[in-house]
């Protein structure tokens, strides 16, 4: 067990500009919450923050693109958030969001440290600005080609496509996603964090962390430190965000960075936890009350600012840089606060064989499934831990969620608690029977010492960041107990050897208790239930012996813990998929807005025919002419048409076709042409040909 008492625990602040999807909480959340649980459980005096990230060009774009306020946004999704987060059982002391108060105060105020610590290297730059809306834009504002890719609409700062960090400059073509324009380059002054100061200081702490921290945690920030580290501009010439301190000469118009004020996100949540928490305190302990005010009023620093708390941040690998470096130096810089004690990054999760996407709606969104899938949210933790990013990016399939949830939940762990509780309520009226402890078999004492064995392993994958490995040492502990009755048949034996099916029930009664305790961190709905039904007190950790339930314990009723995922379910989902797959397709045909109404009259002077092109041959001096012959069933007409450039001879000869055939005749290049051929074009000018099955001659209408 780890050595420290206190913990900070953090879960990256999500931006409030979408709901959340899977690939958040597999990449942070569950782990966060699994490691909060397990240390509460341990006695542990610990925090557990996270909040709503509401600043940034992810909300102000969000808002231009729906036509509404940065504001009416960040409420409508902080909301969304939170609520999901709470159904979903993320136990959370403190769900903030960064738009509060509390945190343009606290971000104010490093700002100001920082600045008078001299911190800052004011620097002027070239940025691009965008003359029509008459702002500068922030790099995301800015769309162009990937110099690396020739992507036509990478970011300014990162292509999506080939995975480049780019600066806004390096765009070829650049164009200002607020106005569509050219942006131009206009001086501006900002203020910039010099990182390459603390070279030195980061790079000897982050070698400390080698071999602890995940080595793709180590890696990325040692090729970051590699490189050099160069200052960073704080902030930005926008008019959503935290402004900078206005006491600050040239202050005006700017604002913080997001990713300076979001990690300060971390202490105004502590913050505010402390605030309420004293806000209570005082409210219930009216009299003696006056100093109680005043000593907790400094509670949070404790979990920021001293040397024997243990922090923690849990994040997706795309934030690695801004937790490892750049907040590190920040508040190394401010001083008196204490660094992260690791930093368990997960890598990323895909979805159906291809990358999660907010913009493609290819996600599975966590409040549409809470609300699909009532009651199931620790068959999607489940299937979210077994799955987890820890090193490498994984994948989530609706045929795994149902294969683990219907071979793995309902089979094994819920197929052993049923078996056990349903056997207990059948033979002694649901008391668990009473054994003598000289008699257990050798068999038996070990599968009692296997809870105190799981607990040890599940503790030290926990502490550990190897959620994977805690889960299936949770299943391995149920497969025990599955073997343990398979091998007695209680079932067959409580008709010959009555007094040694009491005994077998009672060590498994008391598996069901270990795994009744071992599940907290790991499946909290399940465990919830599984207290219910054995009697366990919630919130407390296996007992030295193993023995969780004792003899003459009247157990509740049977619950059912998991129930079958039907082939339907699955369907319906990946159903849902497709129709996002279908919907991408749609949206990327650019339609011209479609032409003016004609009368019917109009149309019915057209004769359109079915024909066959049978000859075909380059009209002299004209690249893009070929002059086909078009047998018609009653005729065979001479036609050019402009389709060279798309196609060979030998491609059109044989071609069905629909043809025009009362078009006036016009000479194209000295050729006489009676007719036109009907052909679709796409986005990029590609030809096809409109085919039709009937028989030559046929009128089309
Ligand atoms: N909001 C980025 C993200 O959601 C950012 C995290 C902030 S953590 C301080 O991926
Ligand atoms: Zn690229």
């Amino acid at each position: 067990m780890c050595a420290s008492n206190r913990y900070t625990i953090t879960a990256a602040l999500p931006y409030a500009n979408g709901p959340l999807h899977i690939g958040h909480l597999a990449g942070a959340y569950i782990g966060a919450d699994i490691y909060a649980r397990y240390l509460r459980l341990r006695g542990k005096d610990i925090v557990f923050v996270c909040g709503s990230d509401e600043h940034g060009a992810a909300i102000t774009i969000k808002a231009i693109k729906e036509g509404v306020s940065p504001r009416e946004i960040v409420d409508k999704f902080h909301t969304i958030i939170r609520d999901s987060f709470s159904q979903f059982g993320i136990s959370f002391d403190i769900y903030h969001r960064t738009s509060e108060p509390i945190h343009y105060d606290t971000s104010q105020e490093f700002f100001r440290i920082l600045n008078d610590k001299d911190a800052f290297d004011i620097q002027e730059s070239e940025q691009y600005y965008d003359e029509i809306a008459q702002q500068f834009l922030a790099d995301r504002y800015i769309i162009g080609t990937c110099p690396k890719c020739n992507n036509e609409n990478a970011y300014g700062d990162q292509c999506e496509k080939c995975g480049s960090t780019l600066s806004p400059t390096e765009l070829i073509n650049p164009r200002s996603t607020i106005s569509g324009g050219v942006p131009i380059l206009k001086k501006t002054r900002h203020w910039y964090l010099k990182l390459n100061e603390y070279q030195e200081f980061i790079q000897k702490w982050i070698l400390s962390k080698k071999g602890i921290w995940k080595s793709h945690v180590y890696g990325q920030c040692m090729s970051w430190i590699d490189a050099g580290l160069q200052p960073r501009a704080m902030t930005r010439d926008l008019n959503w965000g935290i402004p900078v301190p206005p006491e600050i000469e040239g202050s005006e118009g700017k604002v913080l960075y997001v990713w300076l004020d979001a990690p300060i996100g971390y202490i105004s949540a502590t913050r505010q936890l402390f605030k309420e928490i004293e806000e209570k305190s005082f409210h219930f302990a009216q009299p003696q009350s006056e100093g109680l005010l005043d000593k907790s009023k400094d509670e949070w620093k404790k979990y920021w600012q001293s040397e024997d708390t243990t922090l923690v941040h849990f994040i997706g690998k795309d934030n690695i840089v801004f937790h490892c470096i750049t907040f590190p130096a920040i508040l190394k810089a401010t001083g008196h606060y204490i660094l992260p004690e690791n930093v368990p990054a997960n890598e990323f999760m895909n979805l159906q064989g291809d990358k999660i996407s907010t913009s493609r709606n290819w996600a599975v969104w966590l409040h549409e499934y809470l609300e699909e899938m009532p009651g199931k949210q620790d068959e999607l933790r489940y299937t979210l831990i077994a799955n987890m990013p820890e090193n490498k990016d994984s994948e989530f399939t609706w045929q795994d969620y149902q294969s683990r949830v219907n071979n793995e939940l309902v089979a094994n762990l819920g197929n052993f608690i049923n078996r056990v509780s349903v056997l207990v309520h059948k033979y002694y009226q649901g008391i668990v029977p009473h054994v003598v402890a000289d008699e257990f078999s050798d068999y038996d004492q070990q599968v009692l010492d296997a809870i105190i064995i799981y607990a040890d392993k599940i503790s030290v994958a926990i502490e550990s960041f190897k959620f994977r490995d805690a889960l299936m040492a949770l299943n391995e502990l149920s497969s025990v107990g599955n073997k343990y009755l398979a091998d007695f048949e209680p079932w067959k034996l409580v008709k010959v050897d009555p007094k040694a099916t009491e005994r077998i029930l009672f060590v498994a009664t008391q598996l069901c208790g270990g795994i009744a305790v071992l599940a907290q961190p790991l499946l909290p709905f399940t465990a919830n239930k599984l207290s219910r039904i054995f009697g366990v007190e919630a919130g407390q950790w296996i007992k030295d012996e193993g023995v969780m339930i004792s003899a003459g314990t009247q157990l509740g009723q049977a619950e059912l813990l998991f129930e079958k995922i039907d082939d339907s379910l699955v369907n319906r989902q990946i159903e849902k998929l497709e129709n996002s797959k279908r919907q991408e397709k749609t949206n990327s045909i650019d339609y011209t807005p479609i032409k003016t109404e004609i009368s019917f009259d109009d149309f019915s002077k057209l004769d359109i025919r079915t024909g066959i092109i049978v000859e075909a041959e380059k009209v002299p001096k004209a690249d893009k002419l070929l002059k086909l012959k078009v047998d018609l069933g009653f005729e065979i007409r001479t036609i050019v048409s402009g389709i060279a450039e798309s196609f060979s001879i030998t491609d059109v000869i044989g071609q069905k076709v629909s043809v025009i055939v009362n078009l006036a005749p016009r000479k194209l290049k000295g050729v006489e042409s009676n007719g036109m051929i009907l052909m679709a074009e796409d986005n990029a000018g590609k030809l096809f040909f409109v085919q039709s099955e009937a028989p030559l001659g046929m009128i089309i209408r």
